[in-house]
């Protein structure tokens, strides 16, 4: 019997047709392969349901959903994975609020999915685990005696080594992580810090293959940058529009910012940077509009209230000294936007500014530079902190502490001669295509699928091994 591929992710899509670059990708994937998706049931239940429920059959492969009550709602979700692992993964180790039954939700979520699994796994199944809510599901299914090969893509930071120290001892990352055959990570300093913790663990060694060896298994450990539906953007990019529609204001230059509203992307910042930018600027005449969007996520959860009203004192604050009467420099939209609409919103903008502290990759970097126009095109404003920025080394790459790099960047990026702007331009687009999204799924797919079985094999050791 062929092989299966098996997804789980904590989100499913739920819609006919699903929009959104990684369900997209995995969904394209799903449709050529076949196979079923695993994702948490959309609404919360009372009690749990026994065994994974058919969420749908269509596209050539299956949905099943794994039902959680309020309290796994509230432990598992909102708790150890928002509110532990989220914070530790994006250096933000104050934020990380330790809680007994946040550890026990997390623990029972992951083994209660690794059972439901076992009812339906085959043997040669190959499974591929998707980000921070499921890293013990490997664990769980080897301790069930599954030992057909399991993959695991993180898509946020890979924590460095002191921040680890802020998990509960029962977390035990390194040990969770040995249990996959291949270990995905978006950049290559995530490889390196994930490799710090091996090095530092007396229970692994680093093999010269790359490998990592861990008890009786070899794990491997690579990065696959992951990317954008390049053609479907640029697609939706460049079909004509009418700008009055998009009622952004045609006379002033247009700075966008796209983020879920999330103490990681680094808004309170960009926001000071723009009214640094609005106060130096020296031709006072000359208006920019910061236009950012960014739908509120997780609001249950404290830190996000608080980055929330920061941001609102801030807009209150900055429009209250600098607007005109026929001018307001900053908009805050709190909403998710159309998809096309958001394409041509990229296009229409001179700049985009993506500024987080901390980020996997971050995919709105991607699409600013797949919506522009070749020939008149914009300028991408990076931190050096976001994922993306070991590809986008022809954005201009900020500090995202330095409100006033931020500041210069901004007038740079505005004034910026079309021979540089393209010359720019061009190095990015060149990244992004190469990084396409259905090329990351692939290869992640046929490295998994070169994986030998995990048996330990002596090899020589370089490093890591402490007794
Ligand atoms: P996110 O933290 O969600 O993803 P990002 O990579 O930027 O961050 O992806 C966000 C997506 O949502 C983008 O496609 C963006 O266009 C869309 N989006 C954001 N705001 C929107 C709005 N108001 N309306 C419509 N669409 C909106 C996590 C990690 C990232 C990593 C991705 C994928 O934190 O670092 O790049 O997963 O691995």
């Amino acid at each position: 019997m062929a092989e299966r591929l098996i997804v789980v992710s904590n989100r499913i899509p739920t819609d006919a047709e699903p929009a959104g670059g990684l369900v997209f990708a995995l969904h394209e994937t799903l449709k050529k392969t076949g196979g079923i998706w695993i994702g948490a049931h959309p609404n919360l239940s009372d009690t749990n349901t026994i065994g994974l429920q058919t969420l749908a059959e269509q596209d050539g492969y299956t949905r099943l959903s794994f039902s959680l009550t309020h309290n796994d709602h509230e432990n598992f979700y909102l708790g150890f994975s928002n509110s532990v692992l989220w914070p530790m993964c994006h250096r933000r180790g104050d934020l990380v609020q330790l809680n007994r039954e946040f550890e026990e939700g997390y623990a029972r979520v992951n083994a209660r999915l690794a059972r439901q699994m076992k009812e339906i796994l085959r043997p040669d199944d190959q499974i591929w685990v998707h980000d921070y809510h499921f890293f013990p599901l490997a664990a769980e299914l080897r301790k069930l005696g599954h030992h057909g090969k399991i993959g695991f893509f993180l898509h946020i930071p890979f924590p460095a080594l002191g921040d680890l120290s802020a998990l509960p001892l029962r977390a035990d990352l390194a040990r969770w992580l040995a249990q996959y055959d291949l270990i995905g990570l978006q950049t290559r300093n995530d490889v390196a810090r994930c490799l710090e913790m091996y090095r530092a663990d007396k229970n692994a060694e680093l093999m010269f293959d790359g490998t990592i060896k861990f008890g009786d298994r070899i794990a491997g450990l690579r990065s696959f940058p992951i990317g954008i539906d390049v053609d479907a953007f640029v697609k939706a990019a460049s079909k004509p529009f009418d700008t009055a529609k998009l009622g952004v204001g045609l006379t002033h230059d247009l700075v966008i910012g796209v983020d879920r509203l999330d103490y990681s992307k680094g808004l309170p910042n960009r926001f000071r940077a723009f009214g640094h930018f609005l106060e130096a600027r020296q031709d006072k005449s000359r208006r920019a509009s910061l236009l950012q969007i960014a739908p509120p996520t997780r609001e249950e959860v404290p830190a996000y209230r608080q980055i929330r009203l920061e941001l609102e004192e801030l807009t209150g604050r900055l429009n209250g000294e600098n607007a005109e009467l026929d001018w307001t420099p900053l908009r805050y939209i709190h909403r998710n936007i159309d998809r096309n609409l958001l394409a041509q919103l990229f296009r229409y903008a001179r700049v985009g500014l993506v500024t987080p502290f901390a980020d996997g990759m971050n995919l709105v970097a991607k699409e600013y530079i797949a919506a522009q126009d070749p020939e008149d095109p914009g300028v991408l404003i990076l931190s050096r902190m976001a994922g993306a920025a070991e590809e986008l080394t022809e954005a201009l790459l900020v500090n995202p502490y330095d409100v006033e790099e931020m500041s210069d960047a901004l007038a740079q990026a505005l004034d910026m001669p079309l021979a540089q702007r393209k010359h720019r331009y061009a190095g990015c687009m060149e990244r992004v295509r190469a990084t396409d999204v259905s090329r990351w799924s692939e290869s992640f797919l046929t490295a998994l699928a070169a994986r030998p079985p995990a048996l330990v094999i002596p090899t020589a050791k370089i490093s890591g091994a402490v007794g």
